[in-house]
């Protein structure tokens, strides 16, 4: 059998040891957002802001401009950004703790905006980081440091888990959403095309966009990396489902108004 390379190491990362567990989903999101800027040419014309969380090392690993903004306040700092540097592709890389717990109101108001960056958003139904404390996306009865027994949304009045996706679809200002997984050579795939969409339609200047990626953490949900991957797919799955959950890109309207600009040759 020949072996045939699909696709070479991206210039946009650092080769560096990785900091995250066995069969965590960071690396592989990690690559596919180099990736993409790789191919779109973008990487002198790129900040990423890293979150608090186990991606705070992103800086080592994207060869890029990047900041690392406090706990939650990605959003906020991605808009100051994103508003002065308007030909930059500007990216948020945030966890569920991150983003839909302590940076909730920074990320619905940036979102209502239409802020013209783009979220990729993991989401690992945990915190990760800190040792496995229940998140906004926990799942009904996933157990977590602080709920041993299981979320119990109604008797200990722990809340369901927050569909990120759903929630800012109902908004104005955001125009593309979508939400992938890493589970499956298909599903990252995919997740990869929702990615580059959601990049393009940042450098047409058309309002908010996010790739939300269901994510194992191997460690924190307590599974050997194989085990991780197939919950994954029995529980996070049917709890998130995949897709493009919002697409105005392909609107006359927003056709006329934001062309698709030319990027340079992938360097
Ligand atoms: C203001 C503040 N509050 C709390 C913390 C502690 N903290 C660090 S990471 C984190 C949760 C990260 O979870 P998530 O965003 O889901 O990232 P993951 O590690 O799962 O990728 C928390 C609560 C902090 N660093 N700063
Ligand atoms: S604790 Fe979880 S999210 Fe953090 S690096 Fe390990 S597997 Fe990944
Ligand atoms: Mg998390």
């Amino acid at each position: 059998m020949t072996e045939k390379q699909i696709r070479g190491f991206p210039a946009t990362m650092k080769r560096m040891p990785t900091k995250y567990c066995g069969g965590c989903g960071h690396g592989v999101i990690s690559r596919l957002v180099a990736e993409v800027i790789q191919e779109m040419g973008l990487r002198e014309r790129t900040v990423i802001t890293n979150p608090v969380g186990c991606a705070i090392w992103a800086d080592l690993y994207f060869d890029c401009d990047s900041v690392q903004p406090a706990h939650g306040r990605s959003p906020a700092v991605a808009t100051g950004i994103k508003r002065i540097l308007t030909d930059h592709l500007v990216v948020c890389y945030q966890g569920d703790g991150d983003m839909a717990a302590i940076g909730t109101a920074e990320m619905i108001h940036a979102a209502n905006r239409g802020e013209k960056f783009t979220t990729v958003f993991v989401n690992n139904a945990i915190y990760g980081m800190t040792g496995g404390q229940m998140a906004p996306t926990s799942l009904v009865g996933q157990k977590a440091v602080t709920a041993p027994r299981g979320r119990d949304p109604d008797g200990a009045g722990m809340g369901y888990p927050i569909k990120v996706a759903e929630l800012l679809a109902t908004l104005e200002g955001t125009r593309y959403l979508a939400r992938g997984a890493v589970n499956s050579a298909a599903n990252v795939r995919k997740t990869r095309a929702y990615i580059r969409k959601a990049f393009e339609a940042q450098m047409r200047g058309i309002g908010f966009t996010m790739v939300e990626v269901l994510s194992p953490c191997p460690t924190n949900w307590g599974m050997e990396p194989v085990r991780a991957v197939e919950w994954l797919e029995q529980n996070m799955i049917p709890a998130f489902p995949l897709g493009e959950i919002k697409n105005t890109l392909d609107s006359p309207a927003l056709k006329a108004a934001a062309p698709v600009p030319a990027l340079e040759a992938a360097g």
